[in-house]
């Protein structure tokens, strides 16, 4: 599992690599669409937000132009496309990093990957309409996250026998089909999905069951930056989740997560390197 191959670049995952998310959607549920400015995308806030989460030392750069966090807004595929296509340009021309695209969309994964992304992420598990056959088609990693519902239904009322079981399950049966597609066993990337059709507790037995999705062999994502479940557990709002949100990450680096999707790169990357430096000493 230690190499991953993203287009041009590899990333080294015996080490927790860090992703940022930059979203180019004017409905963000963290940073309300901060990187628009009268409802266009300002390049010189998205490439100065880019550069800043490398500078940090983010690995990966995670686009994406569809809003999934509950109740979200729909979104045309000629819409996310119009945003991330032309956002994915800039980091590509800019910047020394993967770029992942956070999209279900698979006219974009195919145009993306001609544009020089290192990695797709789908929140559907390329579920959707020719997603597989786009995504094995670049050759690119892939992402495939559990999710019950939709983002506009998830929280109404996620119900599981076992949700750990129940969402390994999902995930081992999707890793299984994109391998049948010709996708290599070592670019597929394993993601709970965590507050995509999920109750508090079952959000915290998920995270408590990482070393289950680890020992899959597949290299696990985890994504828990600012979600309403710490919301639920601490009464905190969004912007008041950090030191939640590093608890999750340390919890996860401990137990071998390969990759941590965050908006705060900073101070994500110093828990990182604590955790692998104490899992690093000898007896
Ligand atoms: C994620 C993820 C993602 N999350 C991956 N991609 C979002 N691979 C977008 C809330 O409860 O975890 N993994 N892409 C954002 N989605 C949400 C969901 C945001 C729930 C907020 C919540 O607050």
């Amino acid at each position: 599992m230690a190499i991953l191959k993203c287009a041009s670049r590899n990333l080294d995952l015996s080490t927790t690599q860090v992703m940022g998310i930059l979203n180019v959607t004017p409905d963000s549920f963290s940073d309300g669409g901060s990187l628009f400015v009268k409802e266009q995308l300002s390049t010189d806030a998205l490439l100065s937000a880019a550069t800043e989460m490398v500078e940090q030392g983010a690995s990966i750069l995670d686009i994406g132009g569809e809003s999934t966090r509950p109740n979200a807004q729909l979104v045309t595929e000629q819409q996310e496309m119009d945003r991330v296509l032309p956002a994915l340009e800039l980091l590509v021309k800019n910047l020394d990093v993967v770029v992942s695209i956070d999209s279900s969309n698979a006219a974009l994964m195919t145009e993306a990957a001609k544009l020089g992304a290192g990695m797709l992420n789908d929140v559907r598990a390329l579920e959707r309409q020719g997603a597989l056959a786009a995504a094995a088609a670049t050759g690119l990693p892939v992402c495939l996250m559990h999710m019950q519902g939709t983002p506009q239904t998830m929280q109404q009322a996620p119900a599981y026998q076992s949700v750990k079981a129940e969402v390994m399950e999902y995930l081992s049966a999707r890793a299984q089909l994109c391998e049948q597609a010709g996708i290599e066993a070592e670019k597929i990337i394993l993601d709970p999905g965590f507050g995509f059709g999920k109750t508090l507790e079952q959000n915290l037995q998920l995270l408590q069951h990482t070393p289950a999705f680890v020992a899959s062999g597949y290299p696990v994502l985890i994504g828990t930056s600012r979600k309403s479940m710490f919301g639920q557990l601490l009464a905190r709002d969004v912007g008041d989740r950090l030191a939640a949100g590093l608890a999750s990450v340390a919890y996860a680096v401990m137990h071998g997560a390969a990759i941590v999707r965050v908006h705060d790169v900073k101070e994500t990357v110093d828990v990182v390197r604590v955790i692998e430096a104490v899992k690093g000493q000898g007896e």
